[in-house]
């Protein structure tokens, strides 16, 4: 087999990409490993940046977002109970973000895939790359014991942080950047009516916790938790009522509790792997980096990453033009590490860390009520939390 752009990954990142480039008559074949059901299943990511909805926009994928996504202008902050509001549109010149979930991103994304003969490759069996320094790489899998071989122009690794696609780069000029935080988000969703119609982030004594939603029946609801802790140990009742306490007497007597139909444990951590291209393979989405999802930015910096690619790979095939080619890691490294400093700082402000003293406490609090009471720091966490433009320096 033989097409342009090799796409290692049928995650947003991936399937983004395959849209664009098919948008752009640029022949690409995804590669994954896993099955539609099992990628579409997984609970992830709920809020997207406005270059996320301009893009579902862009590729004619947006029909059921303008329905059914939640648009929201502004966000709570809450500490030790106390909560604000922050008025993002108002601060920003009218940006908004929408919730409307990574599992309903993706069944638009494969859903207008099946239409359009987006070729997706599943079940796809120990993936390799090769010659990815030469004129011609190729990929190599097995699918239903089947060996099966792809040559290319170019590999693009989409394939989250577990994938192959990193590693492929040699040592030698490979750097990775990482803090590991020393805590997890226990999440569950619900079937019940969201505590308020925007989001909460709330620093509590005992730990931070996040009011999310899917939709107006539909709850997620996390709390920090240890990263030993073990999902069997946190009953519906344990969950619910440490969540209210740290959202505070007002905000908690007012959550409607219901069995939980997802829990799991994810732990946070903040990851940069420096160069995003190395000859013929470029990297995008969680196969790069990683952030803390406090800020709700890792589906959103894989849609920018990709956004980007598609345009450069766009000049290549159409102008014969490499500048986007050659400028694609610096450029989205740039947005990446800002990306990366807000997450970090949006958790460092909302949760509580073992080691912290009473002077770091203190701390946070000013902070938090720093925030509360001036507009410029609301303004600096608005316009980083809606998302920065594509070109962030
Ligand atoms: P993905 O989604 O991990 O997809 C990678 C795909 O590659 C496949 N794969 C392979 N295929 C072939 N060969 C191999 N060797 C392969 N190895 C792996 C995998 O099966 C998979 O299908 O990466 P991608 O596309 O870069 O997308 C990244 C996002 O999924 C991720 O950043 C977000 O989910 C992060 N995230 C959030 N992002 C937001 O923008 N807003 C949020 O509100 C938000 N909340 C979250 C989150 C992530 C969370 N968890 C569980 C990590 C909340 C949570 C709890
Ligand atoms: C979610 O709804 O899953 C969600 C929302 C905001 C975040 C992280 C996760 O910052």
């Amino acid at each position: 087999m033989r097409t342009q752009v090799a796409i290692i990954g049928a995650g947003p990142a991936g399937m983004f990409l395959a849209h664009l480039l098919r948008s752009e008559r640029i022949d690409a074949l995804v590669i994954e490993r896993r099955d539609r059901a099992y990628v579409e299943g997984r609970v992830r990511a709920g809020v997207l940046e406005q270059v996320t909805v301009d893009l579902m926009r862009r590729l004619g994928l947006a029909e059921r977002l303008e329905r059914e996504g939640l648009v929201h202008g502004g966000t709570n902050l809450s500490f030790d109970g106390q909560m604000f509001h922050v008025d993002m549109a108002a601060l920003t010149g009218g940006s908004t973000v929408t919730v409307y979930g990574q599992q309903e991103v993706m069944r638009d994304l494969f859903d207008a895939a099946e239409a359009r003969d987006v070729p997706v490759m599943w079940n796809a069996e120990d993936v390799a790359l090769s010659g990815l320094d030469g004129a011609s790489p190729s990929v190599t899998w097995r699918a239903g014991g089947v060996d099966q071989r792809l040559d290319c122009d170019f590999v693009v690794g989409c394939d989250g942080y577990h994938g192959v696609s990193r590693a492929a780069i040699p040592d030698s000029v490979r750097r990775t950047f990482e803090r590991v935080y020393p805590f997890g988000w226990l999440g569950i969703l619900a079937d019940v009516p969201p505590v308020e119609h925007e989001l909460i982030y709330a620093n509590h004594e005992r730990g931070f916790a996040l009011a999310s939603m899917r939709s107006p029946t539909r709850s997620r609801y996390y709390v920090q938790c240890g990263l030993d802790e073990d999902v069997a140990d946190w009953s519906d009742e344990r969950f619910w009522d440490e969540l209210c306490l740290r959202l505070g007497p007002e905000v908690g007597t007012r959550v409607t509790r219901g069995a939980s139909f997802e829990k799991t444990i994810a732990p946070l951590r903040s990851f940069v792997s420096e160069p995003m291209r190395w000859n013929r393979l470029f990297l995008a989405g969680d196969a790069a980096h990683i952030v803390p999802p406090t800020g709700a930015k890792g589906m959103n910096l894989a849609v920018s990453d990709v956004t980007m690619l598609g345009e450069a790979f766009a000049e290549h095939y159409r102008e014969r033009d490499d500048a986007g080619i050659d400028g694609y890691s610096a450029r989205a490294l740039a947005r990446v590490w800002k990306a990366e400093r807000f997450s970090w700082w949006f958790t460092s402000l909302t949760h509580r860390f073992p080691e912290m003293t009473g002077f770091d406490r203190r701390i946070q609090v000013a902070e938090m009520d720093y925030i509360r009471g001036s507009e410029a720091a609301q303004r600096v966490l608005a316009e980083n939390y809606v998302g920065l433009p594509l070109n962030a320096s």
